[in-house]
Formats: structure tokens, sequence, C-alpha cells
């Protein structure tokens, strides 16, 4: 089995085809705008129904639906930490986001997951700092696992958000 590979592509995350897309949630589960929004809507409302089976979700950690109307078998609902400077603990909470949705993934045989950029919007995290975090851990993670994942993908849904995450590859 050759090495699993970390990509990084411009796009909707909706529309890709993988075992299991993560989704930057909050802690309620319940939906909410931005990449949440839009897996909700691609998802349709069976997400939902499963989502408030779930009793919520603790920042930084991650729970698993089903990915019903989406091409994903699998939607990783994992809540951002929300930037307050920094000194919050936020960059081990945004590493325990990617951590534990690569944790849920592995535990239900999905071998390709993407991940769109995790806090980064309304929460506003930097990105130059989201960026290297999240690379790290994913590669940390693989690293580990190197026989049980095909590819890892972020999937930017701006020219800057790939730029960084290009960056962050190319340095890490
Ligand atoms: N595909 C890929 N990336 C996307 C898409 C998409 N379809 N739509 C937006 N993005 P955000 P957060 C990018 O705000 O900062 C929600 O209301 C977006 O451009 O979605 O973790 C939740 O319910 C940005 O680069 O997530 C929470 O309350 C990145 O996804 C809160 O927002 C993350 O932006 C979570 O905030």
């Amino acid at each position: 089995m050759s090495k699993p590979v970390i990509q990084v592509t411009l796009g909707d995350i909706t529309t890709v085809e993988a075992d299991a897309i993560a989704n930057a949630a909050n802690t309620s589960l319940l939906g909410g705008g931005g990449v949440d929004g839009a897996i909700h809507r691609a998802a349709g409302p069976e997400l939902l129904a499963e989502c408030r089976t779930l009793h919520g979700c603790e920042t930084g950690k991650a729970k698993i639906t089903k990915g019903y109307h989406l091409p994903a078998k699998y939607v990783l609902h994992t809540p951002g930490p929300i930037w307050h400077g920094g000194g919050q603990g936020e960059p081990a909470l945004l590493a325990g986001c990617y951590r534990s949705c690569l944790e849920l993934a592995l535990a239900h045989g999905c071998r390709t997951v993407a991940f769109p950029s995790i806090s980064t919007g309304v929460y506003h995290f930097p990105l130059n700092l989201a960026a290297p975090i999240a690379v790290k851990t994913v590669r940390a993670f693989l690293t580990e696992h190197p026989e049980d994942f095909d590819w890892v993908r972020f999937v930017c849904f701006d020219e800057t958000s790939r730029a960084a995450y290009e960056l962050a590859l190319a340095d890490n």
C-alpha cells in the first residue's frame, strides 16, 4: 500500500466524493451558516434529524453521522474553537478537531477524508496559524496510521485559504 497523501484543492466540500467529510460545526450540532449550512442543505433534513440525537459536541472533539444526500458516506461534525486571541487553548483545541475527526474516520473504515478550513470563517482563527496546525496534525496522524488512509484533502473555499494550506504543506 502506498503512503497516504495530503492534498489541497479549491472548491465546495459538499460535492467531494470521499468516505467522510468534516463539518466546521458549533457545539449544538444543530446547523448554522458557512460550511455547516452548506452541508446541511446538501445532505437534506435527515442530517439534522440525526444530529438532534447526538446532544451536541464539545469544542475540539467530533461526532459522526451518515452523509444522506451528500456524495460522502459520513460527516464528521467538529466544533472548532472561537478565536479569542490565542491564550485560551485555541491551537490545541483546533488540533483536537482534526485528530478527533481522523480517529472517528479510522474507526469507521474511512480511507478518504476531506476537511474544510475549520474555525477560519466566522470563528476568526487566523488562517496563517490555523493552516500549519491542520497540516501538522493530519500529517502526524497519517504517520501513526500509514496503512489506513488513501488521502486526506483540505478543500478550500477561496484562493487565500488555498494558498495558506499550500504554504503550510510545503513548510511542514
Ligand atoms: N466548502 C468548503 N469550505 C467552505 C464552504 C464550502 N461549501 N462554505 C464555506 N467554507 P465557517 P467556522 C469555508 O464560518 O469558522 C457556522 O455557523 C469558509 O470560507 O463555515 O469554523 C457553524 O454552525 C471558511 O474558509 O466555519 C458555527 O457556528 C471555512 O469554510 C460556525 O459557523 C470555515 O468557515 C463555525 O465557524
